[in-house]
């Protein structure tokens, strides 16, 4: 492989840059910029001089897939059900954010992750031939997963954009960086999803399923360029950025959390183990650790809940300090 010059930086970006110009095109790129711009144009009016500045936070959730034929039939996968991403979605809602919820097609989405595996033909039974009702043991979940994700739809503070491979996620998370870049400090993105950190490039790829006939598969995948220090210095450089970090091994945990939030100048690093993360998380700051649990004792039923207060109160600060500073 042809060895690039230039600094650290520049060769990042060069990266980054060859990786959008070789993705695939966005195949509804034109819909996403239009809803992008309607939902923000909602969420910040202005009433004579004075812009009303409403929060506005990126959500992304679920796992990326990564393609191994351009006319797909197998690809990479992760384990993220896009929990995590749902229900936080749900507790910024309350919080009077407005939620841009970039999520894994077929992943949980936010109301519905306590209702069954396969809600329609769970909670709902035919009494006669033309008759669908909810069964009663599920008539208030449903209304109540109803009637909030129509009050947060119709009230115009969730847009929900999915996503599948790696390629229409990033492209995805660009559109929706650039869109939201006026709203400066009122802005946050809460990196709840779970990303490929390698990829087939599309031009290396092959085109039809590849055949089983010519023995086992050997396959080189490429590193998916961080793209971490573009959109928190370039894309979003006054917003307020959370991210995740996932591991196995809990003693490299914290070290590595630790090295990201000051590598890519996070204002927050969540860190969670994959056997506990329901359980627990660690909000990694550059003022110290907090430690975050879901105690049943005390009636907290996920984490999430006291995860998206605490971030919350942060942002709150972040904003204060930035109007200070301008
Ligand atoms: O999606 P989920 O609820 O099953 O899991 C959430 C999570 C573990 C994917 C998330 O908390 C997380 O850590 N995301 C980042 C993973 C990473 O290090 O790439």
């Amino acid at each position: 492989m042809e060895k690039k010059s230039g600094t650290p930086q520049e060769i990042a970006y060069d990266e980054i840059k060859d990786f959008f110009d070789s993705a695939p095109p966005l195949r509804d790129g034109n819909t996403v910029c239009k809803k992008l711009h309607e939902f923000l144009e909602t969420n910040s009016s202005s009433t004579g001089n004075h812009i009303n500045n409403y929060r506005v936070v990126c959500v992304t959730s679920g796992g990326t897939t990564v393609p191994l034929e351009q006319r797909c039939v197998r690809f990479i996968d992760n384990f993220s059900s896009g929990h995590r991403g749902a229900t936080s979605t749900e507790y910024f809602l309350k919080a009077g954010y407005s939620v841009i919820f970039l999520y894994r097609r077929e992943s949980y989405q936010p109301y519905c992750t306590s209702l069954p595996d396969n809600p329609l033909l769970e909670c709902f039974e035919m009494t006669d031939e033309s008759f669908v009702q909810v069964h009663p043991s599920h008539s208030d979940a449903v209304k109540k997963a109803i009637s909030n994700h129509q009050a947060a739809v119709k009230g115009g503070h969730l847009l929900k954009l999915p996503f599948c491979t790696i390629f229409e996620y990033l492209q995805i998370l660009q559109l929706i960086a650039t869109s939201m870049k006026n709203l400066g400090p009122y802005a946050m993105y809460y990196l709840a999803a779970a990303v490929s950190d390698f990829y087939v490039p599309w031009e290396s790829m092959a085109m039809h399923k590849i055949q089983s006939a010519s023995g086992p598969l050997d396959m080189r995948l490429a590193q998916v360029p961080k793209m971490l220090p573009v959109l928190r210095n370039d894309w979003a450089p006054m917003a307020f950025f959370i991210s995740f970090k996932l591991e196995t091994d809990r003693d490299i945990l914290l070290k590595k959390a630790d090295m990201a939030l000051k590598k890519y100048k996070m204002h927050v690093v969540v860190a969670n183990e994959l056997l506990t993360r329901k359980e627990e998380v660690t909000v990694v700051t550059p003022t110290g650790n907090i430690s975050v649990r879901r105690d049943k004792t005390k009636g907290v039923t996920d984490v999430e809940g006291p995860l998206i207060k605490l971030l919350v109160e942060k942002h709150s600060a972040h904003i204060e300090d930035s109007i200070k500073c301008s």
